[in-house]
């Protein structure tokens, strides 16, 4: 440790950090608007580009970047001298020169870190005038990129880069016109973009947001002649509640339900009966390829990979063509509950397809094109209509004055609403796999599992190996989180240096509850990991912990599907995948 002095006051520092953190663990706070520092998974933007954490250190000639510019013994930092303040100010009004000033309507109006800052300095006046570059905005189904807004930070790229891999984005050109864009500034979806949307979720400004689709749901459910149905994602629960005050994590399941019925939905359901649906084609297959691969049938794939992160679904289609045999084919959780309410539920009520809005609330951004593929679709009408965001139903709650604080709590309706405890857990990593593995114990062995608390496949490392014993064999799990993660598993499987049995593959870090959509985390993990324990809390809660023991999906199967991957199961549970 190192003993520096800032602001006058003596501080005992881990050598080797910057003059930020130090100040920080210190109370003292400097500002800063690139900088973004989460170790929890290796993601650290401390490229020093927007200068606005300047600070002096005496004995230097000029004024250092506190976010670049590690701790020294004996070091002396003053952090708000006069010349320390008009140099920020002087960087903050140059950043706002090209800056469009068209806050009243920006997507990030009230979440703007260079709004905090230009609120905090109080700018009144820029005194600099730089020119407006008049970037394309250019919108895929998921995300929207207006360029005007780039600050330049690089968060961005380096999450895109550095913590999944996909190499999507870059800066390009130079000066004023620089900005951070893709190859040939390509449309996003001419490219390898996952659609993941962690870029957004790291983004200060209004550069990267997400494609809103509240209008058209406003629209819908203002139209008497539409049944509108929404269907909430296992994530949004244990996170929405921190846009009302609640602590992360917290399970507002009961009070969103009722939310969402006084916003004017028909039919208020649960995403989760649909994982526990995806949990008995899932497991199904995953038995059959186990049984044929331990009676020496060669031509069967191992490791079952599952397929329910749509941005891992678009990075396995971009990045490994040749490996799209692996995935099970099982639709993901939205998918499944968009095919059973349009083909089953609908037409058991007499209510034509295109009678039916369904809307799904998710955590994720790739959701949203996920929807909107179009294999997804019966003459032209898709399964979901809508994906938003969980940060798009707290604006639309808020914008009706629903305060979930202030509600009682309801129940989802059923049969769609039903869900067990194995459902639940696939809001976090290692849920899916751990959902499926209980279910397989229970159909391989024929016998109760009695513990089916996985602890192995659980927190939050990067990967992830679990060895369970199912009857004979020893089944050996992967489960990756974080795409970069998800490179190195595939890696290993492609080159024949690890076997596994199957993979669970999230595409970010944490699981949907570090989805890119759900609400801001501003580089604080601790809020993913609390809303990852809230879903585990509920799971332990349950009567039902094991997706095959849900009443309403047994039902389901007698009436309508026979069984899992039967022909009718397979026409409307399964999916295929494309280079
Ligand atoms: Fe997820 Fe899902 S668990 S991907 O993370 O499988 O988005 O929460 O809805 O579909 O269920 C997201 C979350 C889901 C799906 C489910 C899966
Ligand atoms: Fe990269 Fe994901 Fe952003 Fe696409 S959505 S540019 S893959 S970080």
């Amino acid at each position: 440790n190192v003993i520096v002095i800032i602001d006058g006051k003596e501080i005992e520092a881990l050598a080797g950090t910057t003059i930020l953190e130090a100040a920080k663990t210190a109370g003292i706070k400097i500002p800063s608007l690139c900088y973004m520092n989460i170790p929890e998974i290796g993601f650290k933007n401390d490229c020093a580009s927007c200068r606005i954490c300047v600070v002096e250190v005496v004995g230097r000639k000029n004024l250092v970047p506190a976010c670049a510019t590690p701790v020294s013994p004996g070091m002396i930092i003053n952090t708000n001298t006069m010349e320390v303040l008009e140099k920020r100010r002087n960087v903050l009004e140059l950043m706002l020169s090209n800056h469009p000033t068209d806050c009243l309507i920006c997507a990030k109006n009230g979440k703007c870190d260079l709004q905090t800052l230009a609120m905090e300095f109080g700018i009144r006046d820029i005194r600099f005038k730089g020119k407006i570059f008049e970037y394309r905005r250019e919108v895929s189904p998921s995300i929207v990129r207006d360029l005007d807004k780039c600050i330049m930070c690089r968060r961005c790229e380096n999450m895109c880069n550095n913590i999944q891999k996909c190499q999507v984005l870059s800066a390009v050109n130079r000066g004023f016109k620089s900005v951070v864009s893709t190859a040939f500034e390509s449309d996003l979806d001419k490219t390898n973009c996952t659609f993941c949307g962690q870029c957004v979720a790291v983004c200060p400004v209004g550069a990267l947001y997400e494609k809103d689709y509240t209008w058209g749901l406003i629209k819908d459910i203002a139209n008497p002649r539409k049944r509108v149905t929404v269907q909430v994602a296992p994530a949004v629960r244990v996170a929405i509640g921190e846009e009302f005050g609640y602590e992360p994590g917290t399970d507002v399941t009961g009070k969103l339900v009722t939310a969402l019925k006084k916003l004017g939905f028909d039919d208020v359901f649960d995403t989760d009966y649909a994982a526990d649906l995806t949990i008995m084609e899932e497991a199904a297959e995953f038995k059959q390829r186990l049984e044929k691969y331990l009676s020496g049938d060669k031509s069967v794939k191992l490791p079952i990979l599952t397929s329910c992160c749509p941005a891992w679904v678009n990075f396995i289609e971009h990045h490994y063509p040749d490996m799209l045999d692996i995935p099970s084919s099982a639709k993901s959780p939205q998918q499944m509950f968009g095919a059973v309410l349009k083909n089953i539920w609908g037409p058991a009520r007499g209510i034509k397809r295109d009678e039916i809005i369904n809307v799904s609330i998710m955590p994720c951004l790739a959701k949203k094109y996920e929807s909107s593929r179009p294999e997804f679709a019966t003459d032209g009408i898709p399964d979901v209509d809508y994906s938003i965001s969980t940060r798009e139903l707290a604006h639309l709650l808020k914008q009706s004055n629903i305060d979930l604080r202030k509600l009682d709590e309801s129940e989802f309706d059923n049969p769609l609403g039903y869900s067990t405890g194995a459902a639940v857990i696939f809001g976090r990593t290692g849920g899916v796999i751990e959902a499926a593995t209980r279910t397989l114990y229970e159909w391989v062995t024929n016998e109760t599992l009695e513990d089916v608390d996985f602890k192995a496949m659980r927190g939050m490392e990067g990967i992830k190996i679990s060895e369970v014993k199912v009857g004979d064999t020893i089944v050996k799990i992967g489960i990756a989180n974080g795409l970069s993660a998800a490179r190195d598993i595939l890696d290993r499987v492609k080159t024949g240096e690890e076997f596994f049995h199957a993979i669970e593959i999230m595409a970010c870090k944490g699981g949907c509850v570090g989805g890119g959509g759900q609400p801001y985390h501003h580089g604080n993990f601790e809020k993913i990991v609390k809303r990852a324990e809230g879903l585990q809390s509920i799971d332990n809660g349950k009567t039902f912990r094991k997706s095959h023991e849900n009443p309403y999906i047994q039902s389901l199967y007698e009436k309508y599907l026979e069984h899992p991957l039967s022909s009718e199961a397979h026409r409307i549970l399964h999916t295929k995948y494309y280079s």
